[in-house]
């Protein structure tokens, strides 16, 4: 489907001074990306769906565009022509397919879609009333992993990348009354996608998050930032889109701050003002997660959103919050609800039920919002929440470092994420990879990505989840990260698994010994053992998956965590048992079990273990929990 993917990337990054070597060719704006706020119609509900394993609605049977009787997307009412033609033949009937609720992942549909991984058509109709002179577009949240898109018969365009969102401009061919929207969504991911096919972790195919009709002015303001910078001015960076898009008057106002800053945008339609902070600005912080109505007005458009304020950085090895030392108590997530049969249906009570058990359960200030963008419901509650957010690309395990196509599409969702979220005071790292092998094609790749992060916000702390090597010394084992891609981050994530992945007792991984870079702050983005809720072995030597077995190794993995002298912060793994078809043992099947609750809730015995030394190290630090 790659021919129909549009990139947005040059753009997005023409959106920031180019560097040497990064110079972009022109290319359609990257429209609507941060635009979750915009009103529009709701889209989703019921829709048709229909599988097609052999992409005969793509491609005839040598290869061929499809005929009628194979096209799907064909603005075909299939009942109506054969009325008309009782000789007519189709291979489809949308109309009479099987009706499922969206969002979420197709796998809850119908029993037989549990492990179906390939095209899945979707359809449905809808009333629009477009204003003549405004512009249309169709907005999706998420769409896993390739999506194309038709209305009315006609394709108009697509996505390629399963977390984060696209715009599809409809201006002129969408109708007042009836339409049919159509979505190809072919969840199939190969050596050379982001991510890869070998992941540990369920492979949700579909339309996983919100879909909209936005209708916006002719010139709108299709991007806009907020922020305080890094030397403590409010900054505010716009971009609009259309034809008086040059020279226009801008404004941004935060009511609240009787602030309003105007000017008019460039040739190309950007706008930079900042100001310093007015005196009662109160900053954000996960004890008091204040956030602020903003609003950028151009014309007769009105971005609007709800901004918080603060600093994020890096000084030696410390983390510093609005200019002062914070450690990371957190947690790791995966974009899985509570429940018996995940679907990746994530409402906004389905986000605050996770959430609300990491911040109030575990008295966690930060969640790593692992391992691809989570859905902006999600980001927007850590904000007014107040936890601390570690965002992530899925570029994990095996990438085809050496592929230009898969560079380019890391690229675009590296974007995408960062222009979607940057908005976001919550997100305090940006992460580009997890547990990659060292090598030149890696390190090229990689290096590309940290450059895009730095061009497109010089506001946070720019991580990635590192491997290491173990070596045995004085008979005790040690574990050495010498990665050379450590150089080029803020901070360094290190997962760990002594004691569970390896053989060693738990009363010896306190101990081991760890050699580190020792001028960065260091984060435990993982470490975890599986246990099945229920099970309990009351042995002094607990077998593993049971209760006491995950307690104990959480008791001993924070105690050889307290030896490291640059330790900033943790992320266990992970808040709750979730769906891996690679764990297949009786204990797991077909969950990672090293959830701190189970699948439907239940809390295990390790969830107090680190409950317990999250608010003994809340206290010590002077933090509400
Ligand atoms: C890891 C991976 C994570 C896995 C976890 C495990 O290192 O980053 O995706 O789920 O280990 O449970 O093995």
């Amino acid at each position: 489907m790659s021919g129909a993917v549009r990139t947005i990337l040059p753009v997005v990054l023409a959106f920031w001074p180019a560097t040497a070597g990064a110079q972009q060719a022109a290319a359609p704006p990257p429209a609507l990306v941060a635009a979750d706020l915009r009103p529009g119609t709701d889209l989703t509900g019921q829709w048709h769906y229909s599988i097609d394993p052999y992409r005969a609605g793509i491609r005839g049977f040598h290869g061929e565009t499809p005929n009628a009787s194979e096209r799907r997307w064909a603005e075909v009412d299939v009942p109506a022509t054969l009325a008309r033609d009782r000789a007519a033949l189709f291979e489809f009937d949308m109309a009479a397919a099987p009706v499922a609720t969206l969002p979420g992942g197709w796998m809850t549909h119908a029993p037989e879609m549990r492990h179906y991984q390939g095209l899945v058509w979707y359809q449905r109709h809808f009333t629009a009333a477009p204003t003549a002179g405004k512009r249309q577009f169709l907005r999706f949240g998420a769409v896993n992993y390739r999506a194309r898109v038709y209305l009315n018969g006609v394709e108009v365009g697509g996505h390629e990348g399963g977390f984060t969102p696209f715009a599809i401009e409809v201006t002129g061919r969408v109708r007042g009354g009836d339409n049919q929207v159509t979505v190809a969504v072919d969840s199939t991911v190969d050596a050379t996608s982001v991510p890869p096919p070998v992941t540990d972790w369920e492979n949700y195919g579909g339309i996983t998050r919100d879909v909209r009709l936005l209708e916006t002015a002719a010139t709108f303001v299709d991007d806009a930032w907020v922020r305080l910078t890094r030397t403590g001015r409010i900054a505010v960076d716009a971009r609009l889109n259309g034809g008086a898009a040059a020279g226009a008057p801008v404004r941004l106002t935060i009511a609240a701050l009787g602030l309003t800053l105007s000017g008019r945008t460039d040739a190309e339609g950007r706008w930079h003002a900042e100001a310093p902070p007015p005196r009662r600005l109160a900053r954000w912080s996960p004890d008091s997660p204040r956030l602020y109505d903003v609003a950028v007005e151009a014309g007769e458009d009105r971005w609007r959103d709800r901004v918080g304020f603060r600093t994020i950085e890096r000084r030696g090895r410390d983390i510093l919050l609005n200019g002062r030392p914070v450690f990371l108590r957190g947690v790791s997530l995966h974009e899985e609800e509570f429940g018996g049969a995940p679907a990746r249906a994530i409402t906004p009570a389905a986000a605050r039920a996770l959430l609300a058990e990491a911040k109030t359960g575990l008295h966690a200030n930060f969640v790593r919002l692992a391992h691809y963008p989570h859905g902006e419901v999600t980001t927007r509650l850590a904000d007014e929440m107040g936890l601390l957010v570690w965002s992530e690309v899925p570029v994990y395990w095996l990438i085809a470092w050496d592929n230009p196509a898969t560079l380019a599409a890391a690229r675009a969702m590296l974007a995408e994420n960062i222009v979607r979220d940057r908005n976001r005071a919550a997100i305090a790292i940006w992460s580009i990879a997890n547990e990659t092998p060292d090598s030149p094609a890696r390190n090229a790749f990689l290096g590309a990505l940290a450059d895009d992060v730095r061009r497109l916000d010089d506001t946070r702390l720019l991580g990635a989840a590192l491997l290491t090597r173990r070596s045995e010394e004085g008979g005790h084992p040690v574990m050495t990260m010498d990665d050379p891609l450590a150089t080029r981050l803020d901070v360094m994530g290190i997962n760990t698994y002594n004691g569970w992945y390896t053989a060693d007792r738990l009363a010896d991984v306190p101990a081991i010994g760890w050699r580190v870079p020792a001028d960065k702050p260091l984060i435990f983005s993982e470490f975890g053992a599986d246990a099945k809720a229920g099970f309990h072995d009351t042995a002094a030597d607990p077998r593993k998956f049971s209760e006491e077995f995950q307690r104990d190794y959480y008791a001993a993995t924070l105690a050889m965590a307290a030896k490291i002298p640059s330790l900033r912060g943790l992320s266990p793994w992970i808040l709750k048992d979730f769906r891996s078809p690679r764990r297949q043992n009786g204990w797991q099947q077909g969950y990672n079990r090293k959830g701190l609750v189970s699948e439907t809730g239940q809390r295990k015995l390790a969830f107090g273990v680190l409950a317990d030394f999250y608010a003994g190290r809340a206290a010590h630090d002077g933090h509400a929990r």
